[in-house]
C-alpha cells in the first residue's frame, strides 16, 4: 500500500462552490459535488446558496416597527431555508478534532475520498487556522493546542499539502512551540498511532479486557456516558491488537515533522502523562496515573492471544452493535471513524460493514462558505426544527395563512422522524428502549435524547392540538410511547440526564482519561434536560389529561425541585449545552413559570431575574463568552450576543420580571440588528459540550430570536394571546 496515491493530491484547494448541492432524504442531509451538466440542469436552491454564502435573493421586506413584524420578517426569511422533507438543516460544526479521525481512516484504508472533499477540506483547515500562530485549538474559537495543531497538520499533509507549503510552515513552527506532538493528549495520541506516527508504547493503556468484567462492577464501561462508552470500544479493540497503518513515505516524513527530536530517539513510555499544558483542562488524577502504571505494566505481558484474543472478540462485537443499532452511523464522528476502522481491521476492506461505513460518513460532512467541515453529529435536524415551531407558534405567526404550508410540512417531518422502534442489539449493546422517542438528528441514527423527546413531544402537541389546519399524523398511542421514554429516564435527584439515565458512580469521574473534557465518564441531570421534560410532560397532561396522571405529576414535582436545588448562590443555573448561565437560566425560568411560579410569588425567579439584570449591557443586550463554561463563573464576551440577548428575555418574560424598560432594550438590540431581508447575522458560537468545547448552533440565531420576539409580541403588543 502507498498511501500517497490514494487521496487525491491537491494543487487548487477550492472547488467550484456553484456545484454543491443538498440532498435530503427521510432526515438525512447530506452534500455531493455535482457535475457541470447536473448543476446547470438543477440550479442551486436558496439553501445552499446560503449555507455556501453564495448570494441569493431574499427581497428586501418592510421595515419592522414592533416585535411582531420583526418576528414575522424573520420567519418570511427563515421559511426559504426549510426543505421539502419539513425540516431545517444546518452547519454543526466547531470541534477541530473530527476531521482528522475521517482523513486519517481514510488514509490507513487506501480509500478514496468523494469528489470535491479533500480541496475543501484544505479550505477549511487553511481558514481556521489561528489568524496569529497558524495553529488550531480544540474548537474555531479556542487558543492552539497540540491536539488540534498536529492533527489538522497531519490532515494536510494526508491530503497532499506540501510540507513547505507556508500554512504547514506556521503551523509545524507552532506545533514545535509547543513542545511538539508528544504532548498530545490521549485521543490524539491515539490517532498517530494508528497512522504509525506515534508509538503504541507512548499511550496509556485502554485493555479491551474491560469488556469481559462483570457487570455489576462499578467501573463496567456499560455504565460510562454513552458517548464516553462508544468511544472507548473501537479504541480499545484497536489499541489492543495495535492497528497500525503500514508506513508509507509521507508518514515516514511526518514523523520526522512532528516532533522536536528524531523519531527514533523518543522515550516513548516517558510520554505516556506528557500532555501539552495549553491542552489540559482535566488533568489526570492521582488514582488515573497510579491505575496506568498498573495496566502499563500488565500490557507488557499481555499475549496477543488467550484472553486478550477473547478481549478483542467482545469489544469487536460491541462496535457491531452500535453499528447495526444505529445503521452504521454511530452516535457520533468520533466513534463513526474508530469503528470504521475497527471494521477495516476485523472485517477486511471488501466486507459490508466496511462499506457501509464508508458510504455513510457523508452524513457527518458539511459544506459551507469556509469549506468542509465535519459536523458534531449528523445534523441537528430534529432539534431545530422542534424549537423553531415552538417559536412559532408562542409568537402567533404560525395561524397566519402565509405559514400553513411551513407548519404542516414541518409535522410530516416529526412525524417521520420519531423513532419506531427499538434497537435490535438493545440488551448485548447496553442501549435503553427507543421506541416512541425523538433524536437529536433523524431516526437512523436513532438514539433516544431525553430533552430531544421531549422537545419532539412537545411540537407536536402544539401543531396537532392547536392549529385548526393541520391533520393529525401522530396517533395518541405514539405520543404515549414519548411519555414512557421521559417518565422512565427520570434519575433519583429529580433530574433529567442527556441519553440515558445516570448508570454509574460520580467517583469514575476520577478515571476520565481524556484530559480535554470536563464530566464525560458518566450521565448527569442537567437544568436544560429537565425543562424540556417538564414542559413535554406538561404539554401533554394538558391535553390529555388521564394517561399515567399521578406519575406525570410526580416527575414533573421532582424534576422542579431538582431545578431549584441546582440554582446557584448569584441566582443563575450553568449551562452544559449552550453558553451558558445564560442558556440554562432560560430553561429554568420556563420550568418554574409552568408551574405556576413567578417575579411576584418565587424568590427563586426573583433571583433568576436579578442575575440577568445584572449582566444586561449598556446597549440593552447580553453577551457571555465560551469560557463561562470552562471556568464555571459569568465571562463577559467582547460584543452583545442577538441570541444570547433572546434567551435572557425569554427567561425575563416567563419569569413575568417587571422591569418592562429592560425587556424593551433588549428588543430594540435584536430588531437592530435584523436585516432587511429579515436574517440576522452570524455572530459568536452559541453551544458548548463537556465544559470546554464550543460547538455551532447557526439556526439559534433566528430560531430563538423568533421566540423572544413572538413572547414580548403576546405579552405587551397584544391585547389577547392567539394560542
Ligand atoms: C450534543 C448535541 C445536542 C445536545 C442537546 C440536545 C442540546 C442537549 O440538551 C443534550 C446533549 C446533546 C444531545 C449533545 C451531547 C454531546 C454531543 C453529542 C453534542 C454536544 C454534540 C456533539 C457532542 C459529542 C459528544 C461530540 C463528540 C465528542 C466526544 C467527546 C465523543
Amino acid at each position: 500500500m502507498t498511501g500517497s496515491t490514494i487521496v487525491h493530491t491537491t494543487t487548487h484547494y477550492a472547488t467550484d462552490r456553484t456545484r454543491w448541492r443538498l440532498r435530503f432524504n427521510q432526515g438525512r442531509q447530506t452534500w455531493h459535488y455535482v457535475s457541470e451538466e447536473e448543476s446547470k440542469a438543477n440550479p442551486q436552491t436558496d439553501i445552499e446558496k446560503y449555507w455556501l454564502d453564495l448570494k441569493l435573493d431574499a427581497p428586501e421586506l418592510p421595515k419592522a416597527t414592533t416585535a411582531l413584524e420583526s418576528a414575522r420578517n424573520a420567519f418570511e426569511f427563515f421559511k426559504r431555508l426549510q426543505n421539502e422533507e419539513g425540516f431545517w438543516a444546518g452547519e454543526y460544526g466547531g470541534p477541530m478534532f473530527l476531521i482528522p479521525g475521517l482523513v486519517i481512516a481514510y488514509y490507513s484504508t487506501s480509500t478514496k475520498l468523494p469528489d470535491g472533499w479533500s480541496e475543501e477540506i484544505i479550505q477549511y483547515l487553511f481558514n481556521r487556522a489561528d489568524k496569529q500562530d497558524g495553529g488550531w485549538g480544540l474548537h474555531i474559537e479556542g487558543h492552539s493546542t497540540v491536539f488540534g495543531t498536529a492533527l489538522n497538520y497531519i490532515v494536510l499533509r494526508l491530503l497532499g499539502v506540501d510540507a513547505e507549503h507556508p500554512v504547514c510552515v506556521k503551523a509545524r513552527g507552532t506545533l514545535h512551540k509547543l513542545g511538539g506532538a508528544t504532548g498530545s493528549p490521549s485521543w490524539g495520541k491515539f490517532w498517530m498511532a494508528t497512522l504509525g506516527v506515534y508509538d503504541w508504547d507512548g499511550m496509556n493503556p485502554v485493555p479491551p479486557e474491560l469488556w469481559l468484567l462483570p457487570h455489576f462492577l462499578p467501573f463496567h464501561p456499560a455504565r460510562y456516558w454513552c458517548h464516553t462508552r462508544n468511544v472507548y470500544i473501537p479504541m480499545s479493540y484497536l489499541y489492543g491488537r495495535r492497528a497500525t497503518a503500514p508506513l508509507t513515505d509521507l508518514t515516514r516524513q511526518l514523523r520526522q515533522e512532528l516532533y522536536t527530536q528524531p523519531y527514533e530517539s523518543i522515550n516513548w513510555s516517558q510520554q505516556r502523562n506528557n500532555i501539552c499544558k495549553a491542552d489540559e483542562y482535566y488533568p489526570h488524577t492521582k488514582f488515573l496515573n497510579f491505575l496506568n502504571s498498573g495496566l502499563a505494566i500488565v500490557e507488557m505481558f499481555t499475549p496477543r492471544v488467550g484472553l486478550r484474543a477473547q478481549a478483542l472478540k467482545a469489544a469487536y462485537a460491541q462496535v457491531k452493535y452500535e453499528d447495526e443499532n444505529t445503521h452504521y452511523l454511530d452516535i457520533g464522528p468520533v466513534n463513526k471513524c474508530m469503528n470504521m476502522l475497527a471494521a477495516f481491521y476485523e472485517e477486511g476492506k471488501d466486507s459490508e460493514a466496511f462499506k457501509k461505513h464508508v458510504d455513510n460518513n457523508i452524513d457527518f460532512m458539511w459544506m459551507s462558505g469556509g469549506g468542509m467541515m465535519m459536523n458534531g453529529t449528523n445534523g441537528s435536524q430534529l432539534w431545530d426544527t422542534a424549537l423553531l415551531i415552538q417559536g412559532v407558534m408562542e409568537s402567533g405567526l404560525a395561524h397566519e395563512p402565509q405559514n400553513h404550508e411551513a407548519m404542516k410540512k414541518a409535522l410530516l417531518f416529526l412525524d417521520d422522524c420519531q423513532i419506531k422502534r427499538n434497537p435490535p442489539f438493545m440488551k448485548e449493546g447496553w442501549r435503553d428502549r427507543t421506541l416512541g422517542s425523538w433524536p437529536f438528528s433523524n431516526r437512523f441514527q436513532g438514539y433516544t435524547v431525553s430533552d430531544c423527546t421531549a422537545e419532539g413531544l412537545k411540537a407536536v402537541l402544539l401543531l396537532q392540538g392547536k392549529l385548526d389546519y393541520t391533520e393529525e399524523r401522530i396517533p395518541l398511542e405514539r405520543l404515549k410511547q414519548a411519555v414512557d421514554i421521559v417518565l422512565d429516564m427520570q434519575n433519583k435527584s429529580g433530574g433529567f440526564a442527556s441519553y440515558e439515565s445516570v448508570r454509574g458512580p460520580a467517583w469514575l469521574e476520577w478515571i476520565n482519561p481524556a484530559e480535554v473534557f470536563g464530566n464525560i465518564m458518566i450521565e448527569y441531570c442537567y437544568p436544560e434536560c429537565s425543562t424540556a421534560c417538564v414542559l413535554g410532560l406538561t404539554y401533554f397532561r394538558e391535553q390529555h389529561p388521564d394517561y399515567r396522571r399521578d406519575e406525570i405529576d410526580a416527575t414533573i414535582t421532582r424534576a422542579v425541585k431538582y431545578i431549584h436545588s441546582v440554582q446557584r448562590e448569584d441566582g443563575s443555573w450553568y449551562g452544559s449545552w449552550a453558553i451558558c448561565f445564560t442558556y440554562a437560566t432560560m430553561f429554568a425560568c420556563e420550568s418554574l413559570s409552568s408551574v405556576g411560579l413567578s417575579y411576584d410569588n418565587s424568590e427563586a425567579l426573583r433571583k433568576a431575574c436579578q442575575f440577568l439584570l445584572s449582566k444586561q449591557r449598556e446597549d440593552g443586550g447580553w453577551g457571555e463568552s465560551y469560557k463561562s463554561c470552562e471556568q464555571h463563573r459569568y465571562v463577559e464576551h467582547e460584543n452583545s450576543q442577538v441570541v444570547q440577548t433572546a434567551w435572557a428575555l425569554m427567561a425575563l418574560m416567563a419569569a413575568k420580571c417587571p422591569d418592562h424598560t429592560a425587556i424593551e432594550r433588549g428588543i430594540k438590540l435584536i430588531m437592530g440588528r435584523q436585516q432587511k431581508d429579515g436574517q440576522w447575522k452570524q455572530e459568536a458560537i452559541e453551544g458548548i459540550f463537556n465544559h470546554s468545547c464550543s460547538i455551532s448552533y447557526p439556526n439559534y440565531k433566528h430560531i430563538f430570536t423568533i421566540w423572544a420576539l413572538g413572547r414580548y409580541a403576546n405579552m405587551y403588543e397584544r391585547k389577547t394571546k392567539q394560542n
